[in-house]
């Protein structure tokens, strides 16, 4: 054997080595890759379950109108269905929307001031009601009570919302010259007058926000029903 053969001899086994390296390279890189493509499987998944859920069903929204006079505690009662404070309440000069949300709905409510000079323009902003709340002081003198009533009586036989269901507070119950409810149902003739209408009649005051809310839940429920009416037409 001379050096010919001895030099060819080392350059098979050089080749061979460089064979076995390049073999192992691509093992580890094949494993690197797989290992890789799990961890990001994961962390897709954890991405996925952290922050894609989608965003939360729509809840329907309602436009409803609320009337009441003057200090009868409309934006009181709608700042606290929102979680304001009640405290820093002046008198609504014209009118002012809120969005009050409920677990089922939101609620978009234009509350139309209710002092004298600003009563006679209120049909002008019922246009589009779904609904109606009015709101009383069932403490209020009687002249006071004798105009809620009037008022009252108009807006339930207004064509824009004779159809609508109405929420009717007796706020102030608080007060000790509140008249209960079986009064002012008996005053304002509810019973006649909103005979075959939709309506809740909700005695109610400023620090009872539960009875507030229930009587919300249940105009939601005449909301809703007059929804489904108007798809089965
Ligand atoms: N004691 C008592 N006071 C209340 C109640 N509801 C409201 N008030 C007070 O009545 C006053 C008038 O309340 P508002 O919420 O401004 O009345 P409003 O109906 O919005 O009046 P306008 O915007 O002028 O039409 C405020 O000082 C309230 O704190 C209640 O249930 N009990
Ligand atoms: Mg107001």
């Amino acid at each position: 054997m001379g050096q010919l053969e001895s030099q060819i001899q080392n350059e098979k086994m050089e080749q061979m080595a460089c064979g076995d390296l390049g073999f192992l390279q691509t093992l580890k890189a094949q494993k690197l890759a797989s290992s890789m493509k799990r961890w990001s499987k994961i962390f897709i998944r954890c991405f996925r379950a952290l922050c894609c859920k989608g965003p939360p069903p729509a809840r329907p929204e309602y436009d409803l109108v609320c009337i009441g006079l003057t200090g009868s505690g409309k934006t009181s009662l709608l700042s606290k269905l929102c979680s304001e404070s009640p405290d820093s309440v002046v008198s609504t000069t014209g009118f002012s929307i809120k969005a009050v949300p409920f677990q089922n709905a939101i609620l978009n409510v234009k509350e139309l001031g209710g002092a004298d000079n600003i009563r006679k323009y209120w049909s002008r902003y019922y246009q589009g009601s779904q609904g109606v709340i009015f709101v009383l002081d069932s403490a209020s003198s009687e002249d006071d009570l004798e105009t809620a009533r009037n008022e009252l009586h108009s807006a339930l036989q207004h064509p824009q919302l004779c159809t609508l269901p109405f929420l009717i507070l007796a706020n102030h119950q608080d007060k000790p010259a509140a008249r209960s409810v079986q009064e002012v149902k008996k005053y304002f003739e509810l019973e006649p007058l909103a005979r075959g209408k939709r309506w809740i009649l909700q005695p109610c005051s400023l620090d009872d926000m539960e009875a507030l809310k229930d009587s919300f839940s249940q105009l939601i429920n005449l909301l809703e029903e007059k929804d489904h009416e108007a798809v089965r037409m």
